[in-house]
């Protein structure tokens, strides 16, 4: 079920339990501002998940409320987690769902990470 991306931050929600290590994932990459894991239902055949360390629901909530340094942190970090997965050269596809419309099922940011293959024209 999709959230509402307007609905207060909750410390339950199952990334936040990734972020402290409550539930395991398959980590990628880590540093300050960001915390990378493999999907658990991949899309392609590389399908990565980057989240803020802070507690933001959306790419709306974070847009607003973020620092500056935390929104560069977590920016250099998902291109950081892009050059780990050799996805430069060949290309990839970045993607964040916000909300109802967007279909976004968790309710803690998360930019998504797809290559290893073309990805052909983006269909909705
Ligand atoms: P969405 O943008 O909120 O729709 O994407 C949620 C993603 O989180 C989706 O691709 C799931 O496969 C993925 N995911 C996960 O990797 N681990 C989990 O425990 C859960 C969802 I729940």
């Amino acid at each position: 079920m999709p959230i509402d991306a307007t609905q207060p931050y909750d410390d339950n929600n199952i990334f936040a339990k990734i972020l402290r290590g409550e539930i395991p994932s398959a980590k990628v990459y880590e540093d300050e501002w960001a915390y990378a894991f493999e999907d658990i239902n991949p899309q392609a055949a590389i399908h990565t998940l980057v989240i803020p360390k802070g507690r933001y629901v959306s790419w709306d909530d974070f847009s607003q409320h973020a620092s500056a340094e935390e929104i560069a942190g977590f920016i250099r970090a998902v291109g950081e987690v892009a050059r780990a997965k050799g996805l430069v050269e060949p290309g990839y596809r970045l993607l964040a769902n916000i909300g109802g419309h967007g279909h976004q099922e968790v309710p803690h940011l998360h930019v998504h990470v797809f290559g290893g293959h073309p990805l052909g024209p983006m269909l909705l």
